[in-house]
């Protein structure tokens, strides 16, 4: 590559405050990327209510056409059925065919020889499940019945198996968690399966059915992980009592949106959490939480997520270093617990914490 052009697409709520973070990030690190080029694009509610659509068609051109990488904030989706709005991030996810959601959950530990007691990858197929978005209501003669379409396809379980089974491999080894779960090893690689298919036989078990079938059609490439399954109701319960047991969760799309925000309450905060939208041509930086408009316009929403996000970006179009030199500033800042947000039981605003994070950055080079 001999530029790095990134969209960023801040959208709504803290997303306008927390994706200038993340943009701050990546020139922080710029000496060890091609010349930079960022590109300011529309999306989100505000831009549906001003312009009556919450993707132009122009955002989505100039991610095709000019953009190599984006970075989204969070988009403010009102609960209520709205004419005409459909949500950008779920458009986008297929538009651009970015079906692998990847959301690596890991506690902060005080000193380097602690392990964290959380470190798991929740790997979330990204386009279909209920989000096909295929409802309908009806009136019946005992009155409205709504109806919706959950589609689950051979091809989308495969392929984020896929990916659930290669990063688990790319994993380095987990050494004496101490769990005291049965089936654990102390020396695992392991993809755990979440489904419900003891209920939903057919869909679920379709998901279930092509993950278990990604290494038997691998030739022993992963051998060395072993497989799982857990139904998605007592996985987020063992999730609460023995996070150490899970290394990559992979799920349905519903399953994961909600097992990832979950597995965000033990460590510590959802303003923590990144992620990336994959697919095989493009990759988008996210931050898990949402708009968060309890306490959007404050300045003091957590730019730790966005910060991350742009990191898993990086390191996913295979920028390693500069990468790593994020993610250590933000565990150097983390880890102290002095210079923290709100959330994080601090008081310091989202600059403080960004200027914070940046030096970090900037000492890494001196
Ligand atoms: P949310 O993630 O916005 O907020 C949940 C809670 O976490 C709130 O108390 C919020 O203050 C807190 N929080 C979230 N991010 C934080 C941060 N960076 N720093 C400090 N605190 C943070 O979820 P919600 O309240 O359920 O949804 C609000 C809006 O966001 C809705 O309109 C929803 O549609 C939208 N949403 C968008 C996305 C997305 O853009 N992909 C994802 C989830 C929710
Ligand atoms: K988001
Ligand atoms: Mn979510």
């Amino acid at each position: 590559r001999n530029s790095l052009t990134v969209g960023l697409i801040p959208a709504d709520g803290i997303g306008r405050e927390v994706i200038p973070a993340a943009r701050d990030a990546i020139v922080a690190v710029q000496q060890e990327l091609p010349p930079l080029k960022f590109i300011d694009l529309l999306a989100g509610w505000d831009t549906f209510t001003r312009t009556g659509t919450a993707l132009p068609s122009e955002t989505v051109r100039a991610l095709k056409d000019e953009c190599d990488c984006a970075l989204f904030g969070s988009v403010s989706s009102p609960s209520r059925k709205v004419a005409g709005y459909s949500s950008p991030i779920v458009a986008l996810r297929k538009e651009l065919d970015l079906y692998a959601n990847i959301r690596p959950v890991r506690s902060v530990s005080a000193d380097a020889s602690t392990p964290p007691t959380t470190d798991l990858i929740v790997v979330r197929e990204n386009t279909e499940c209920l989000y096909v978005k295929d409802e309908k209501l009806v009136n019946t003669d005992n009155g409205k019945e709504a109806r919706a379409i959950r589609l689950i396809t051979e091809r989308a379980s495969t392929r984020i198996g896929k990916i659930a089974f290669e990063l688990a491999k790319a994993r380095p080894r987990k050494a004496g968690t101490g769990s005291n779960c049965c089936y654990f090893s102390d020396l695992l690689q392991l993809v755990t399966i979440i489904h419900k298919s003891n209920v939903l036989s057919v869909t679920d078990g379709l998901f279930r059915e092509s993950v278990r079938a990604v290494p038997v059609a691998a030739n022993g490439k992963f051998d060395d992980v072993t497989i799982e399954e857990q139904l998605v109701d007592s996985a987020v319960y063992r999730l609460f009592r023995e996070p150490q047991i899970y290394d990559v969760m992979v799920a349905p799309n519903l399953y994961g949106d909600i097992i990832s925000d979950a597995a965000a309450a033990l460590v510590g905060s959802l303003g923590v959490i990144p992620s990336i939208n994959a697919g095989d041509n493009f990759v988008m930086g996210e931050p898990v939480h949402g708009s968060a408009p309890d306490i959007a316009g404050k300045g003091i929403a957590n730019p730790v997520a966005s910060i991350r996000s742009a990191a898993l970006m990086l390191r996913h179009l295979g920028y390693s270093s500069p990468a790593d030199k994020i993610d250590k500033a933000v565990n150097d800042t983390l880890a102290p617990g002095k210079v923290l947000t709100a959330d994080l039981g601090g008081s310091s605003s989202t600059s403080e914490v960004t200027k914070h994070i940046m030096g970090l950055i900037e000492a890494q080079y001196q």
